[in-house]
């Protein structure tokens, strides 16, 4: 059976003259059957057409062919759930999770390796919160290795495989538990550390393939735009031109197995 890879993007134009460009308003990415191309392209412009950021200017909506022979399927990360009476003590449950993958790899010591690591997730955190991708930290050198420093790195082809899903709308967790796992899969990938950036969900994760997906309800709080993707990868395991080729070329479906 062949599938289609449907991409869709919407933009606004903000400010005049000289200061004037495209602000990003919405997007969506699926990997469908071909009798699904249709409908799909709909709901994910219906999907430009009523966001709450504001009316496009531009919608981009892109549909390629994809061979079954060249799709990866994976089973999703087993979910976990980690609740928290306040977003404080859930950034600390991450970093919890967190910093004993960056301190073993760099065989510190415990202690100290702990303490210094969560002040640097802290400052790299801080560091993602105007891209549009994600930050690639190499935990074995302590450098960044993103081409582009202000835009990010970008996971993409990839969906759930039986996900019949035509609407509109967003479900944060259902794409969250796919980018999740095909990052997980990556080679010399580590662990990724997510907090949305929409003011309304405060709800993030740490995976990797050894934690699984570990949902974490509060992660800040309320209102706070601010968030932010790091996918902390070793360089001692793979090199950072095969990490980005995976993340951004190759096709994945994931079969997603219950959630919690
Ligand atoms: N690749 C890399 N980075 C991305 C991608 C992508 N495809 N999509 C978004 N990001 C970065 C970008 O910088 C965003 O600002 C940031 O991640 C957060 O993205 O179990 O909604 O789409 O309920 O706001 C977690 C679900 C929801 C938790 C995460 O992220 C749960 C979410 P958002
Ligand atoms: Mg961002
Ligand atoms: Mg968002």
């Amino acid at each position: 059976m062949d599938y289609y890879s449907l991409k869709m993007r919407a933009s606004q134009h903000v400010g005049e003259g000289e200061n004037s460009h495209e602000q990003h308003i919405s997007g969506a990415e699926r990997i469908v059957g071909r009798d699904s191309v249709e409908a799909v392209c709909a709901a994910m412009v219906r999907r430009a057409m009523n966001h709450s950021k504001g009316d496009p200017d531009f919608i981009n909506v892109k549909i390629e062919k994809v061979h079954e022979s060249d799709i990866q399927v994976l089973k999703s990360l087993p979910v976990t759930r980690v609740d928290v009476e306040t977003w404080q003590e859930g950034l600390e449950k991450a970093f919890g999770l967190i910093t004993p993958l960056m301190a073993l790899r760099q065989a510190q010591g415990p202690c100290d390796g702990a303490k210094k690591f969560k002040e640097k997730l802290q400052d790299l955190l801080r560091e993602t919160f105007p891209m549009r991708g994600a930050m690639l930290y190499d935990i074995a050198t302590g450098n960044r290795l993103e081409p582009d420093k202000d835009r990010g790195v970008r996971a993409t082809y990839m969906d759930a495989l039986h996900s019949s899903e035509v609407d509109g709308c967003k479900n944060h967790f259902n794409e969250a538990i796919v980018l999740a796992t095909k990052v997980a899969n990556a080679p010399g990938m580590v662990a990724e550390f997510c907090v949305s950036d929409d003011p309304n969900y405060v709800t993030g994760y740490v995976a990797s393939k050894e934690l699984g997906y570990v949902r974490i309800m509060k992660m800040k709080e309320m209102g706070d735009e601010n968030g932010g993707r790091i996918f902390l990868f070793d360089s001692r395991k793979a090199s950072a031109e095969e990490c980005i080729e995976y993340l951004q070329k190759k096709k994945v479906l994931v079969d997603v197995v219950g959630r919690t």
